[in-house]
């Protein structure tokens, strides 16, 4: 299965975390990282804090979504991640952007991430790495990108 994961951070050292936390997908049993995108610099939405570090890996996986999901959240506290109120600013968030082209509704896991579409540090790094995606559901990724427009959003230089 063809997955994509959303990394964000805002703690800490968070392009840093970054690189790393896309080092640990790669190890995740099962699973080959394909592709990660740049790094990008994006203002909270929805949340407080210091600008977020954001990018998009693909993965390939034999691990259904829930176990994928499961691998996710170690990977997040391994990084120390605590949930003190939603959105709170955290030093690693890994979401489940989509899993091949499956919609998944239960308690745990909602694929693809309901707001993936409103999203520019979800939509550009995501693009970036899969132009020509699909968003099960919603259609192409690419006819959401001038609905972000406004977003303050832009790519870190590589280093
Ligand atoms: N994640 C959120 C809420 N707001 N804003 C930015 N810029 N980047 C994020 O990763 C982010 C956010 C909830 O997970
Ligand atoms: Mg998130
Ligand atoms: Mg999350």
């Amino acid at each position: 299965m063809l997955a994509y994961i959303g990394i964000g951070a805002n703690l800490g050292d968070a392009q840093e975390t970054v690189r790393q936390a896309i080092a640990r997908l790669g190890r995740i049993p099962a699973t080959q990282l394909q592709r990660a995108s740049s790094l990008y610099s994006s203002a909270p939405i929805d949340s407080s804090g210091d600008d977020y570090v954001n990018a998009v890996a693909a993965v390939t996986t034999s691990l259904s979504a829930g176990d994928l999901l499961l691998a996710l959240q170690d990977i997040e506290q391994a990084f120390g991640r605590e949930r003190p109120y939603r959105n709170a600013p955290r030093t690693l968030d890994l979401d489940l952007l989509l899993y091949a082209d499956q919609q998944i509704a239960t308690e745990q896991l909602s694929v693809p991430h309901p707001r993936m579409t409103e999203r520019a540090f979800v939509l550009l790094p995501l693009l970036e790495i899969a132009p020509e995606i699909n968003i099960p559901g919603h259609g192409s990724a690419q006819t959401f990108v001038t609905g972000v427009a406004q977003q303050a959003i832009f790519r870190l230089p590589a280093s």
